[in-house]
């Protein structure tokens, strides 16, 4: 029987290369997608047709995921074997600017979807995009066993999201899993986080369209693996036959400024001679140091990272050096 699964945020970095990865695994799959002025679907552009076909690989459904009344309208048309939900605010200096929404979107978000599922006596499984920013100021190795500190509006809303989570499969055997996934980046990221900031930098100085890159805080250490790779790892999590909550990680550590190195030394070129350190930057409050342990990942769903920082830098640079239409 062919299974089905909803979306939310398909047209995101990772709900882009999940809605690949469960087509070719022949699922029929259904994409919640907020409507906007201009086309936000680059990154599924390649998916599907605008023009009518009576066969089509997805599914679009035009619903802002804060409109619990349509949600539930899809839910009960379509019974979805699995929700994977990803629809957030997901930029964390930006949570600081619109708390309000980031709570709505990465906190309430979760809830209105587990009402519906739990209203509906609807035998779902749920995945929900958790984060390595739960652990914030809890210095690493950070593994499901670490005490979480959230340092951002976005992180407190996340962890509304991972504690509701547990509450609802808790007292209503609801199927809901979730992945708290360190950073995964890749060259669909949104030009706004750092990795690629850097990358779209590169190709730019090397095209002769800009000689410097204005970023914040260097020091700041990060755990980043290749976004397909964990996209991979949020279907294995729902393969499992009970709920789980796993980390995803490399279990490497390299600095922003390390980053820098290994993108502009692809090309030939010194980072310290173009990259500027700017308060403009820099956050209210600043997550320092990330680096997950994933061994229980590796032990339950047989995941384990294969692409490195030194290696996603390239991969992110050459995507950029050659492709220069990727404006996500
Ligand atoms: P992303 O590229 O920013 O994608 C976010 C998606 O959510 C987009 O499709 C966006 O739509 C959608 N969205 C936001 N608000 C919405 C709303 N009110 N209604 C409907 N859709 C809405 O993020 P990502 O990197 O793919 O991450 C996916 C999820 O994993 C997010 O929840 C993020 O917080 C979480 N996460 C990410 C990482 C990481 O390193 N990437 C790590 C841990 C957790 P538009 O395209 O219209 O903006
Ligand atoms: O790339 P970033 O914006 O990612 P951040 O804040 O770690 O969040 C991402 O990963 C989380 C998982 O840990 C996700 F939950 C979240 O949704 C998102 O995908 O920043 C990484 C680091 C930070 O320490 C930041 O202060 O880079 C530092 N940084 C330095 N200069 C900068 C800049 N970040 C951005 N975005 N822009 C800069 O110019």
């Amino acid at each position: 029987m062919k299974k089905t699964a909803v979306i939310t945020g398909i047209t995101g970095q990772d709900g882009s290369y999940l809605c690949e990865q469960l087509l070719e695994k022949g699922y029929e799959v259904h994409g919640v997608i907020r409507r906007s002025s201009t086309f936000n679907t680059a990154r599924i552009d390649h998916l599907y047709t605008r023009t009518e076909d009576p066969n089509p690989k997805i599914h679009l459904h035009y619903i802002d995921t804060l409109d619990s009344l349509h949600l539930l309208s899809l839910f009960e048309r379509i019974a979805p074997d699995e929700i994977y939900n990803l629809a957030a605010l997901s930029h964390v200096a930006q949570s600081f600017d619109q708390p309000e929404y980031s709570a709505e979107t990465a906190g309430l978000g979760l809830l209105k979807i587990l009402e519906i599922v739990k209203t509906l006596k609807l035998d779902t499984k749920i995945y929900q995009a958790s984060t390595s920013e739960l652990f914030g100021s809890t210095p690493p190795p950070q593994s499901e066993d670490s005490k979480f500190l959230p340092q951002s509006p976005y992180a407190v809303a996340k962890l509304f999201a991972h504690n509701i989570a547990r509450v609802y499969r808790d007292a209503y055997g609801i199927f809901i899993s979730t992945g708290i996934l360190f950073n995964h980046e890749s060259p669909r990221r949104s030009r706004t986080f750092v990795t690629r900031k850097i990358s779209t930098a590169v190709s730019e100085i090397l095209r002769g369209e800009r000689d410097s890159l204005e970023l914040g805080n260097l020091h700041a250490k990060r755990d980043w693996g290749y976004a397909p790779e964990y996209t991979d790892a949020m279907w294995r999590i729902l393969q499992l036959n009970n709920p789980v909550d796993l980390v995803i990680a490399t279990g490497t550590q390299y600095s922003v400024g390390d980053f820098c190195n290994f993108a502009f030394s692809h090309v030939n070129l010194d980072w310290e001679k173009y990259v500027i350190s700017s308060d403009k930057f820099m956050r209210p409050l600043e997550v320092e140091s990330l680096q997950g342990d994933s061994s229980l990942a590796a032990s339950t769903i047989d995941w384990k990272p294969k692409v490195l920082a030194p290696e996603l830098a390239k991969i992110m640079v050459d995507a950029d050096c050659i492709v220069t239409s990727y404006r996500y």
